[in-house]
């Protein structure tokens, strides 16, 4: 799928990093939003619990923080869901300019409150919006146990200007059309300087703004991203079945990769080890791409990669105001094999579908600025993914790496092992993982390959700025293909089977040949 190459957000200002040296407010436990000081609270006090509704039907408990450091006040409640092992980050701020970026709320006006909801509880909860004065914006909501209105010094409400919109991301718990939630800024990615509090919201409430031109500096230097990445780095693994592993892009370019010009497609040329005769910058207009060596046995050959030589390329930048260091660690694979389907209990070849040269894929790590702990992994797969939170994570061997799964053939990554069906009930895409003895630990072999708030010690390889595509579009007929592929089934199901195909991105469908790192929308962007 041809994604855009550049999205509109404004790229990381250089100027403003290089204002402070990055790296030496890291993990100091407060960030500076620029005159208003922001930490996150340790500890809670639990508030009120009901038993049932929210996430998985398993209730949720309410929580403020509790020793809040010296000066530092708090921005709203925070709550966390039965099926969370633990709360989450909460930030409480403290005033650090002439003092007037925190006011007290002028009043609260009550929300929602449980007296006539029949649910597993214990005693009621009354949930409050503080009114704030003019020129400032509540971030949170408070939730009490009594019908009392809290007072008014119990938060504070946040200058304007050092807020964004903000929207609901997480369903913490809802009743009877009452629904709070956890919340981010709506716009999200490099350039993007809001601020996720996570306090309680509801729809269209703000969250903070880091207006720090220094922000950078709570960004890890290029030895921090080292330490964090050999301490946090995946161990993929593959299927036991996997004939189409990683290679590094040096090891495909100086084994026989090609590149392809359109009109003069009976001269392709070699790539050099770092790709610097690739076309450079410019956007992917379908007039080069790459593809394996033509010789059938060096062919075979490149395609099954060089595990043992693999390397992990990092993109490091800042997420959510630099209040998140987001660590996008890029696979590459010289070939992506052919999908199978599951039809009721039978697997069912799908011929040369879903093969496809040159196969990018991410896992992106987002590790909190404020003290440095993993936080969640977005887990990739095809133009989709899943996040999932540090405390459900797999491990390895009790250290901090964690684990994840390359599904046979299509390489999209799962948190967990097992088989993963796209498609309609019983009727779908086979992805299936498998904890085998085949994998890699990718802080064995990794290189940081971008990270543009970092002035210098970044050599950017001539190949991230190949925007054309990495593998050829297909040579077989697709629509032939997906009729081979279904005639060995009874007529009701080649129709839904034949609808599951076609709904494939069009990379899988190999429509359009793969782009690179920075042709995908996360490249700049948040995650979806
Ligand atoms: C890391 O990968 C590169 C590229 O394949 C290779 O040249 C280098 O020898 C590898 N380093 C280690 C320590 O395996
Ligand atoms: C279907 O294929 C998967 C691997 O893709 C394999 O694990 C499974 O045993 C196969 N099932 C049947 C019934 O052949
Ligand atoms: C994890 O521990 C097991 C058993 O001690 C060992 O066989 C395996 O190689 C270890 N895995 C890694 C990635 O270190
Ligand atoms: C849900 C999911 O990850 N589905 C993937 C299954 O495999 C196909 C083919 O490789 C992908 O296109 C899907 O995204």
């Amino acid at each position: 799928m041809a994604l855009p190459i550049h999205t509109s957000r404004p790229r990381v200002p250089r100027q403003h990093a290089a204002l402070a040296a990055a790296g030496e407010g890291f993990s100091s436990g407060t960030i500076s939003l620029g005159g208003l000081l922001v930490c996150r609270a340790s500890s809670f006090s639990k508030v009120w619990a009901v038993h049932e509704g929210g996430p998985n039907n398993q209730g949720t408990t309410f929580l403020e923080p509790s020793s809040i450091p010296q000066g530092f006040f708090m921005l709203g409640c925070h709550g966390q869901p039965g099926n969370e092992k633990s709360p989450g980050g909460v930030l409480v701020a403290r005033d650090e300019s002439a003092g007037d970026l925190l006011k007290a709320p002028l009043d609260y006006s009550p929300v929602w409150n449980s007296e006539s909801a029949r649910i597993k509880k214990d005693g009621d909860g009354y949930f409050w919006m503080p009114v704030p004065p003019e020129g400032y914006v509540a971030v949170g909501l408070v939730v009490t146990a009594t019908r009392e209105k809290p007072s008014v010094e119990k938060v504070r409400c946040v200058r304007s200007d050092f807020t964004e919109i903000g929207e609901t991301d997480q369903w913490i718990w809802g009743s009877s059309g009452f629904n709070v939630f956890s919340t981010r800024p709506r716009d999200r990615g490099m350039g993007a300087m809001g601020v996720a509090t996570g306090t309680l919201g509801i729809p269209n409430i703000a969250c903070l703004k880091n207006r720090n031109p220094c922000y950078a500096s709570f960004m890890p230097s290029l030895s921090q991203i080292d330490t964090l990445f050999r301490s946090y780095s995946p161990i993929v693994y593959f299927h036991p079945d996997e004939q189409y592993l990683p290679s590094s892009v040096d090891w495909f370019f100086t084994n026989g990769a090609l590149l392809f010009h359109k009109g003069e497609e009976s001269r392709p040329v070699a790539v050099d080890p770092m790709g610097s005769n690739l076309p450079q910058g410019g956007s992917n207009d379908n007039a080069y791409w790459l593809d394996l060596p033509t010789d059938p046995r060096e062919k075979e050959r490149v395609k099954r990669g060089d595990l043992p030589r693999s390397q992990a390329y990092l993109h490091v930048k800042p997420m959510y105001g630099a209040t998140f260091t987001d660590i996008a660690a890029w696979l590459f694979y010289p070939f992506n094999g052919p999908a199978k389907a599951k039809v009721e209990f039978f697997n069912v070849s799908l011929g040369r579908i879903g093969e496809h040269v040159g196969d990018w894929e991410h896992v992106t790590l987002r590790i909190s600025n404020f003290n440095g702990e993993l936080s969640a992994v977005f887990f990739s797969q095809h133009g989709g993914g899943t996040w999932v939170k540090a405390q459900d994570l797999e491990y390895q061997n009790g250290s901090n790496k964690f684990v994840a799964y390359s599904s046979l053939h299509g390489h999209a990554s799962y948190p967990k092992p097992g088989l993963v069906l796209q498609g309609s009930g019983k009727i779908g895409i086979r992805n299936d993982t498998v904890k085998s003895k085949t994998f890699v630990d990718t802080g064995a072999n990794y290189s940081v390959v971008a990270a543009d708030y970092i002035e210098s010690g970044i050599v950017t390889p001539p190949w991230l700025n190949y925007y054309r595509e990495w593998g050829p579009k297909v040579d077989y007929d697709i629509n032939r293909e997906i009729q081979m592929a279904v005639k060995v089934l009874p007529g009701k199901l080649r129709a839904v089977l034949e609808k599951v195909v076609r709904s494939l991105p069009k990379e899988v469908l190999g429509e359009e040949g793969p782009t690179g790192p920075k042709g995908k929308s996360n490249w700049d962007g948040d995650e979806s």
